[in-house]
């Protein structure tokens, strides 16, 4: 008996959608053999190594640091955040991690930034998330606005290419405004004018490690000027220019260049050529700035105000889209002696979607050997290898 051809071709659709179904359970997903395999040039993550606390002077707490002690132990810092009345709920989680592991402890000062007013709902939930003081400013527009010489023509065109090619908030005019103010004139404000070290907080990040000693005290006894927890290559196509700016403003100022410095590590071209060649001679390895503890002396000095400044002048923060963790680790490894560079690898910490998990008792919450646990690939994008083989652990 014959089959009517519209039934035949319908049986043959059902067996080409059972193929297609059998495939889409069956298809081998791509995933990493063990934790070692993300690191080329590297034999071994080191977040997998049984962490304790760094070595060198460390302050406990006491009633030395209750929030209003006068005769405090505390040093002149702050938890320093530039925030949005609209992310005060993503706010708030990060404020309550913080606290958790560290600054119920030690009731280190919140400082709050905005490019415009707070609004009293902001005030009221951050403020009910801390036993510390915290402070609400507004910045003014001349750190916030772009400045004079920004073409807005030039911006709008530089933008479209930048978005067509890819470049996530090319065009988003803020995005580029956070960037240039993280970078040189957030420790400008005068609400900062008497404090020297900050932490930067944003919303919706996590901690988790009980941290018992006061970071910031490790810091200033210790002779460092700057800690960071990840670092990641950066989307060359972001700074095609920054490079060749800064290898111009160095043929100017040759003698800001530090003796100890951290060159090596900022021209890496054996690990990621490809993205050396695309910046045009810069690995793209940062320390990513959404953490950083710091010393603002360093970003007061006159090298970096001169680096900034030339920058600046350069257009890139608008033309293209320079970040903050590019321009603050290009500085901090040209300008400074690498041995103040400080690796907190015992502070757990997680910026959606990359993560440094100690391998420590005193965490809770993530899993240890792992950059991420978004997609596989994410890995390639981890750099600390590099700063370790140029730099060391310190
Ligand atoms: N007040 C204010 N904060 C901003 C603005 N743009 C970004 N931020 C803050 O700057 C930080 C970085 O921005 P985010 O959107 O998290 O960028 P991403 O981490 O690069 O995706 C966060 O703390 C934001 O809350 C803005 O226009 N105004
Ligand atoms: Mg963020």
């Amino acid at each position: 008996m014959a089959i009517a051809r519209p039934f035949r071709a319908l049986m043959l659709l059902a067996v080409v959608l059972w193929c297609f179904f059998l495939y889409q359970i069956f298809k081998p997903t791509p995933t990493l053999h063990g934790p070692g395999d993300r690191y080329q040039n590297f034999e071994r993550d080191p977040t997998l190594d049984p962490t304790g606390e760094p070595e060198g002077t460390l302050v406990r707490t006491s009633e030395r640091y209750a929030p209003d002690a006068v005769d405090t132990d505390r040093i002149d810092a702050t938890l320093l955040a530039l925030v949005r009345n609209e992310e005060v709920d993503d706010m708030v989680s990060s404020m309550k991690d913080l606290e958790r592991t560290w600054n119920h402890k030690f009731n280190y000062p919140w400082t709050f930034f905005n490019d415009v007013e707070f609004t009293e709902e902001f005030k009221r939930k951050t403020s009910a998330a801390t036993n510390a003081k915290c402070h609400y400013e507004l910045i003014p527009a001349e750190h916030w606005d772009a400045p004079r010489w920004i073409d807005k023509q030039i911006f709008d065109e530089s933008a479209a290419a930048l978005e067509k090619s890819g470049v996530q908030y090319a065009k988003m005019m803020s995005y580029h405004q956070m960037c240039r103010w993280n970078s040189g004139l957030f420790y400008k404000h005068p609400a900062l004018a008497r404090t020297r070290w900050y932490w930067r907080v944003e919303p919706k990040v996590h901690f988790f490690c009980d941290v018992d000693y006061d970071v910031f005290r490790y810091m200033q006894d210790n002779n460092k000027t700057y800690g960071f927890t990840i670092n990641l290559y950066d989307d060359p196509k972001t700074l095609p220019t920054l490079w060749p700016e800064t290898v111009k403003f160095l043929a100017e100022h040759p003698n800001y260049l530090h003796e100890n410095n951290a060159i090596k590590w900022v021209v890496d071209d054996v690990r990621r050529p490809d993205h050396n060649k695309k910046a045009q001679g810069y690995s793209t390895c940062h320390f990513w700035s959404n953490f950083e503890v710091g010393d603002m002396d360093f970003w007061r000095s006159q090298a970096y105000e001169d680096y900034f400044n030339h920058l600046d002048r350069a257009g890139g923060f608008f033309y293209e889209r320079w970040g903050d963790a590019p321009v603050h680790s290009i500085a901090l490894g040209l300008f400074e002696d690498s041995s103040k560079i400080h690796w907190f690898r015992d502070i757990g910490y997680q910026h959606i979607p990359f993560f440094n998990c100690p391998n420590s008792p005193k965490c809770k919450g993530c899993v240890t050997g792992r950059l991420t646990d978004g997609e596989a690939w994410l890995h390639r994008e981890d750099c600390r290898p590099t700063w370790f083989k140029y730099a060391g652990m310190g």
